[in-house]
């Protein structure tokens, strides 16, 4: 008889690799020295950006990436801008926008929960990304809009409406995302955790109407609502807000540009107002992409975990017109390097007061939450799919040295994987094409760094930096670990992450008839998530 075990795997939409050797996370020990130029030479930027009457700068998918990426191999030094920089950059930018008497708007597409020790680390009896939302509460953001991970654990998105949206004073949007929380007779009554839209003007007096849409996602915590897409855009106080027409439509979200529902709501927008410019940022694919609606509007999306800032630029002409408008776009690789060549900066004037204490007191955040802890110093790095599987290199054949395929199965499952947030498929696929179509002659040519290479579909080209692109290997969707050595009728227990017991049961269930195995053959293995494997085998193995 089999025992069904479950490893509880906290959050598994997060890719993840391992990279070794040097510098171990030692966030707190870079704390002074670290702001000067990362050690590695980064080259800086080609071209000057297409500023014009509306720019925007646009980050989407933090996930706590807030200190910027801290290991030396490549391409991992290009995303090395900490939130300090970035805030710096942010001003330096203003005062641009101000001296070219243009509008400059900061932007973000949600997700700021989930990815590393500064949202996740905190101690027990805290709540995710308490802290450090607090830094991000200090960039002067025009709109930001909510995403699927501030929606997984009721209280991340209790703190979201308590603590978080009130600093951006009505311009946390939630167009279709509500809470359900007690009135002051105790009354449980849905409301929503931010604002429905926004409408304001900018420096230049131009008139904006937002909204912030999540996609139709499935899988929020009880206690909060997602509306479709679909019935949103129905809604009465949706016609409301896009009745008067406005200098140009801001439509911000935390859904893809492209393959999702946005033509829903531009639709919906197009239908009243057949010219006016509708500037769309998406996100939660983890991908730069962009796409043009119609030639009066542009939709971008900014890459992830701080990997990524994305700008955007229109001109904007007479109302009515129905020309084509001028737009640009452009995804920036953050760091020091960028941040002081588009800010027209050099090292040493290039922090600002605010830039400065950011990092501080990231810095310090780290040591609080103790993340220099190491746990092991790996031999090399282990990637997931930079890597052949099986190889040394391979974090999934650290994990194991058998694979077993399902594939059907997995298909059938995918889309509801998306509904609950699994975007891995969708990133790999990007990188998988971008490896394919661009990796082996400009690796070849030794005269680009390791990158992004984005093809979208706007026209020219929106890398700010030329790469080439990391190589790419496909992975098996499931690995086990080897058999112990057993004879064919010894009874053995089979230990699985519960993210994937559905499919398990149905696999079981479908390679064997004798019994029917169901929810309630499944016990928990042990309190030990399997995001914290690694460290324990790190510890033990690497020490
Ligand atoms: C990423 O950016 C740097 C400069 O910003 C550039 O040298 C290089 O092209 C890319 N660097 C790495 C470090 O891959
Ligand atoms: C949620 O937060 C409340 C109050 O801060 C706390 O009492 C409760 O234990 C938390 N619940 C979970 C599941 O963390
Ligand atoms: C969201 O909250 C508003 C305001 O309380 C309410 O009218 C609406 O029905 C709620 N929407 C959903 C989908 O729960
Ligand atoms: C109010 O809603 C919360 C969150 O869903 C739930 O935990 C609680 O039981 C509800 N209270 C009542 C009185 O229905
Ligand atoms: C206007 O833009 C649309 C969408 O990008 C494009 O299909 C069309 O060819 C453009 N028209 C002109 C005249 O450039
Ligand atoms: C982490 O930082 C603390 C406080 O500065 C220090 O006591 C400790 O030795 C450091 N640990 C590691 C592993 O570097
Ligand atoms: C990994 O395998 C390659 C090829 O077999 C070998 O050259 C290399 O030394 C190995 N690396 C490690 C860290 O074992
Ligand atoms: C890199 O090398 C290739 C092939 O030699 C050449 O065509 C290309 O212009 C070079 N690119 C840069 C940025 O130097
Ligand atoms: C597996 O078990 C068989 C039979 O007991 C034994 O001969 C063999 O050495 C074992 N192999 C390993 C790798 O332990
Ligand atoms: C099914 O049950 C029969 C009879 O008890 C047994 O001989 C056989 O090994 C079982 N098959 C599996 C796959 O468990
Ligand atoms: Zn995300
Ligand atoms: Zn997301």
């Amino acid at each position: 008889m089999m025992k069904l075990l479950t490893l509880a795997s906290l959050l598994p939409f997060l890719g993840s690799s391992v990279l070794g050797c040097d510098d171990h996370a030692h966030a707190h020990d870079h704390a002074h020295e670290k702001r000067a130029i990362p050690s590695v030479q980064l080259a800086p930027p080609t071209r000057p950006l297409d500023w014009s009457d509306i720019n925007i700068i646009h980050t989407t998918d933090s996930h706590g990436w807030l200190l910027g990426h801290q290991k030396t191999s490549f391409p991992e030094p290009n995303y090395s801008g900490d939130l300090g920089d970035f805030a710096s950059f942010v001003s330096h930018m203003k005062q641009i926008a101000l001296e070219k008497d243009v509008d400059l708007l900061l932007v973000d597409s949600g997700d700021l929960h989930d990815g590393t020790g500064l949202s996740d680390g905190f101690p027990p009896g805290g709540v995710d990304a308490h802290e450090s939302n607090k830094f991000l509460a200090k960039l002067p953001y025009d709109i930001m809009a909510i995403g699927n991970h501030e929606l997984y654990i009721y209280n991340n998105t209790l703190d979201m409406y308590k603590n978080f949206a009130p600093h951006l004073n009505g311009r946390y949007l939630s167009s279709n995302v509500n809470i359900t929380v007690p009135d002051k007779h105790g009354v449980n009554q849905s409301v929503p955790v931010g604002s429905r839209f926004a409408k304001f003007k900018t420096r230049k007096g131009r008139k904006v109407t937002s909204v912030g849409v999540l996609y139709d996602f499935t899988d929020n915590d009880e206690g909060t609502t997602v509306q479709k897409v679909s019935d949103m855009v129905k809604e009465q106080w949706f016609a409301e807000a896009i009745e008067e027409e406005p200098d140009f439509f801001l439509l911000v979200g935390h859904m893809p540009v492209q393959r999702d529902d946005w033509p829903l709501v531009f639709n919906a927008v197009r239908a009243v107002h057949p010219t006016t410019p509708i500037l769309i940022l998406g996100g939660h694919t983890h991908i730069r992409d962009c796409v043009q609606l119609d030639g009066r509007s542009m939709s971008l999306e900014s890459g992830r975990y701080m990997e990524t800032v994305g700008f955007l630029s229109a001109k904007l002409d007479q109302k009515g017109s129905k020309k084509n408008l001028t737009f640009s776009r452009r995804y920036l690789d953050p760091n020091r390097v960028t941040y002081e060549f588009h800010a027209q900066t050099k090292s040493f004037n290039f922090d600002t007061a605010l830039g400065e204490s950011i990092t501080k007191g990231l810095n310090q955040l780290a040591v609080t939450f103790d993340l220099n802890m190491t746990f092991g110093t790996a031999p090399n790095d282990f990637t997931i799919s930079r890597s052949p599987f099986p190889s040394n290199t391979s974090l999934l054949t650290l994990y194991a040295a058998e694979k077993r395929a399902v594939q059907e199965e997995l298909e059938r499952r995918e889309k509801e994987a998306y509904g609950r947030g699994y975007v891995d498929k969708v990133y790999r696929e990007w990188l998988r094409e971008m490896n394919g179509r661009w990796g082996v002659e400009r690796r070849a040519a030794q005269n680009l760094t390791l990158g992004y290479v984005t093809q979208d579909a706007c026209p020219g080209i929106g890398d700010d930096i030329l790469h080439a692109p990391l190589p790419f290997f496909s992975t098996p969707d499931f690995i086990a670990s080897n058999a112990p050595n057993v004879t064919d009728d010894t009874p053995i227990d089979l230990v699985f992450v519960d993210f994937i017991e559905d499919q398990l049961l149905g696999i079981l269930n479908a390679v064997q008839t004798n019994q029917t195995f169901t929810e309630a053959d499944v016990q928990s293995y042990t309190d030990v998530l399997a995001s914290a494997v690694l460290g324990l085998f790190a510890e033990k193995a690497w020490n």
